[in-house]
């Protein structure tokens, strides 16, 4: 293979020359990357790779349709590149059917309930207070707009997902689709005792994946994929892909899931994305990509231990993943507050709701901090220890701010998100 003409690929000259503007800008977002610490639990740093295959000449393609079955011509190249992601897909996760097109986690979400529901159907999911997500049935969203929602939460004394009460209301209220998943639950999900329930009570069993799909494609973790009737997710988490989407399904549902993503729910899919998809896929199937994961839940756990033992408290007392939700009610000082003062010493991480916080959402009670992205780096569980140091001292004294920062610098500059 011959090296391509910068006019084939990624080209910053040629970005400066056009938009010095927008240049500056992806240049000030490296810096920023570069120089702080990203914590933020559902974001990573994409690799080479698969921003070049992002940056790419794929982006012009239309190719409504599937691989040999598109609306456009021209599409023997694209479909080679979507061939190559699904197979991928496939042997990675062990599952019997991937769509690739999903422009995002929300929209493979809204494929789900395309596919299996009719509005006015009932679902049951984890309530986004405890740990659920915005697409599970809240009323902001479509799935809480034109589907009857009905949610479990964790209990108050595990702060663990309650399948007491997530049994007992699918044997009330019989949903068509039950859905396990969120954005802030830190430990493992039984996914037999909900595929137990769904098949108890005759529904569909949908798991949002997006958190720790990469630590399942990294065998760090069980799958859900052999209980499941669908797993969406995100490729852009622990995954390390580009922004997106991506679904894996039983055979049976395949045709209803491809018809549900197109043409019902989307027109042409992203054609750069589906191969930085590909690339994604291709690496989390090595070695280094399997050590990756388990570092991820090795620093997740000394993180919020050191986190801990300075006065922040666990939701669960633990994690068997990439991230923690930390209760800050002990130290007062609430969750808004700690975003703020952390990101004032270049320490980016979000406000939580806690389950049963006292606090509204915007405000919150909680933190929530995550792993991939410093591990990415190549940060170990010394690193976290200091990390978690440099956390407590930003949240707790606002005054500390500026020689945070600097050991921040310190820390991140031997280990840059992207080497410049
Ligand atoms: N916004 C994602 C997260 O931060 O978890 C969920 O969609």
């Amino acid at each position: 293979m011959t090296t391509p003409s910068p006019a084939w690929g990624p080209d910053f000259a040629a970005l400066e020359a056009v938009d010095p503007q927008i240049a500056q800008l992806l240049l000030d977002e490296r810096d920023r990357l570069n120089s702080g610490l990203q914590l933020i639990a559902s974001e990573n740093f994409t690799s080479p790779a698969v921003l070049a295959a992002l940056g790419s000449t794929l982006s012009n393609k239309y190719a409504e349709g599937y691989p040999g079955r598109r609306y456009y011509g021209g599409c023997e190249v694209v479909d080679e590149a979507e061939r190559l992601g699904i197979e991928r897909a496939k042997e990675l996760f062990g599952a019997e059917h991937a769509n690739l097109q999903p422009h995002s986690g929300a929209s493979a979400n809204i494929a789900a309930y395309g596919a299996f529901l009719q509005p006015g159907d009932t679902v049951l999911a984890m309530s986004l207070p405890h740990g659920g997500h915005l697409t599970h049935g809240t009323k902001v969203s479509f799935s809480g707009k034109w589907f009857n929602a009905v949610h479990y939460g964790v209990s108050q004394d595990t702060e663990d997902i309650d399948y007491d009460q997530m049994r007992a209301l699918a044997r009330e209220h019989r949903p068509k689709m039950i859905i396990c998943g969120g954005s802030a639950i830190p430990r493992l999900i039984d996914f037999a005792a909900f595929r137990e329930v769904a098949d108890e009570v005759g529904a569909i069993l949908m798991v949002d994946a997006a958190h720790f799909i990469g630590l399942v494609a990294g065998k760090a973790i069980p799958s859900p994929v052999p209980y499941a009737d669908v797993v969406t997710f995100t490729t852009h988490k622990v995954l390390r892909g580009p922004r997106g989407g991506m679904l894996v399904c039983k055979e049976e549902h395949a045709a209803a899931l491809d018809k549900a993503v197109f043409p019902m729910m989307q027109g042409g899919p992203l054609m750069h994305a589906v191969a930085a998809k590909a690339v994604a896929l291709r690496e989390a199937a090595t070695p280094e990509y399997h050590d990756y994961a388990r570092q991820v839940i090795a620093n997740a756990q000394t993180l919020t231990a050191a986190l801990a033992a300075e006065g922040m408290r666990p939701i669960t007392g633990g994690t068997d993943t990439h991230l923690a939700l930390l209760d800050l009610q002990g130290l007062g000082v609430t969750g808004a507050e700690a975003e703020a003062r952390a990101g004032a010493a270049r320490i980016v991480l979000n406000k939580n709701a806690i389950p049963y916080d006292p606090q509204p959402p915007s405000v919150a009670s909680g933190i929530r901090v995550g792993t991939p992205a410093t591990t990415t780096q190549g940060m170990d569980e010394a690193d976290m220890k200091a990390i978690a140091s440099l956390i407590v001292r930003a949240v707790t004294d606002e005054s500390q701010a500026p020689a945070v920062a600097a050991e921040v610098a310190d820390l991140v500059a031997g280990k840059p998100a992207y080497p410049v």
